[in-house]
């Protein structure tokens, strides 16, 4: 397969060439794509050094799969351009995922929504991915009523300039006065606004988890409310979840769905302090669920935990396990010649 990596040199780009590597994706031509300020960098891949190359050039080359993590309006401008040589871009933005002609998918759950004809595909958010893998089942098994979702977001979902932020305020350096990303210093506290806020009160982070999981799981009477919290916590993204169902459950069948769903590990021992943490969570690509406990203030509620590094399975993890699918079903390689 001839690969594309656009936003080669940010933050997902970097976990994007790693998670490559890792599921030994079949690559026959690797190109590193950046802005024109970072044309010629090199990047090392499996013992290479490639050289980092421009939109244009790298649609001249023709590859049959771009992996987009590049912002919205790079995907905006160019993902269209890519798809026109038959190229499949699969786009880690917000750009095209609430736009219906396009499919937002997280492969465990939705992957066989996907034909021949989709050739910009949705990378769901990070927050979204991962709280969606785990409540599959269980909206197929006992239906979702209600969502009310907390979430505690790593810093390093925004990036590099977060990155940069919170080890200044680590290394105890006042960022008041710099071009930090955040209002407020985020070590040693936390943020409850994550992107931008909105008329309704709302950010676009929580609004995302509302949109989006309503269409992954293709179910728009599900009622959800959200508050994204953004945390001084390297390895991962966590969240509360509490769920109201239509049917009535039991704990050890949600444990026993959860543990049978590809890509989850349950993590629920409370009598031996066992539950997910981004700690443990880091550099994995699973999610990982527990405090599976009974929500005892509402008939058919429950209360989970879920976390997950949100820069693998929350961002690179699953636009490359999208790519997995497109290949294993032949849904890649129509590249049109130049
Ligand atoms: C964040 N989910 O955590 C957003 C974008 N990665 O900042």
């Amino acid at each position: 397969m001839k690969v594309a990596v656009v936003g080669a040199t940010g933050l997902v780009g970097g976990v994007m060439f790693q998670v490559l590597k890792e599921h030994n994706f079949p690559i026959t031509e690797l190109m590193p794509v950046a802005s024109a300020r970072s044309v010629g960098k090199l990047i090392s891949y499996e013992g290479k050094e490639y050289p980092v190359i421009g939109m244009q050039e790298a649609i001249d080359r023709r590859p049959d799969v771009a992996i987009f993590s590049a912002g919205g309006s790079t995907s905006l401008e160019w993902a269209p351009k890519f798809a026109e040589v038959g190229c499949v871009v699969v786009d880690n933005s917000s750009a095209w995922r609430m736009d219906p002609t396009k499919k937002l998918v997280v492969p465990e759950v939705n992957a066989d929504e996907l034909t021949p004809s989709d050739l910009i595909i949705a990378n769901p958010n990070c927050s979204t991915i991962q709280m969606v893998l785990a409540l599959a089942p269980l909206h197929e098994a006992f239906g979702i009523k209600r969502l009310v979702i907390s979430t505690y977001q790593s810093f390093t979902g925004t990036g590099v300039p977060a990155v940069n932020q919170y080890e200044a305020e680590k290394r105890g350096e006042d960022t008041s006065d710099t071009d930090r990303p955040y209002h407020y210093p985020i070590f040693e506290n936390c943020i409850p606004h994550c992107d931008v806020f909105l008329d309704n009160a709302y950010t676009k982070e929580e609004m995302k988890l509302v949109h989006e999981t309503r269409k992954i799981l293709g179910d728009d009477s599900i009622a959800i409310t959200a508050t994204a919290v953004r945390v001084p916590v390297h390895g991962g993204h966590s969240e509360c979840v509490n769920i109201e169902f239509k049917k009535d459950f039991t704990v050890e069948k949600v444990r026993e769905l959860l543990a049978a769903t590809p890509g989850v590990i349950v993590q629920d021992d409370i009598k031996n302090n066992v539950y997910p943490m981004p700690l443990l969570a880091k550099h994995r690509d699973e999610v990982f669920v527990g405090r599976i406990r009974r929500d005892e203030s509402i008939g058919n509620g429950l209360n989970l935990w879920i976390v997950a590094d949100n820069l693998r399975k929350g961002a690179a993890t699953n636009a490359v396990q999208i790519a997995e699918y497109l290949v294993e079903n032949k849904l890649i390689g129509q590249t049109v010649e130049a």
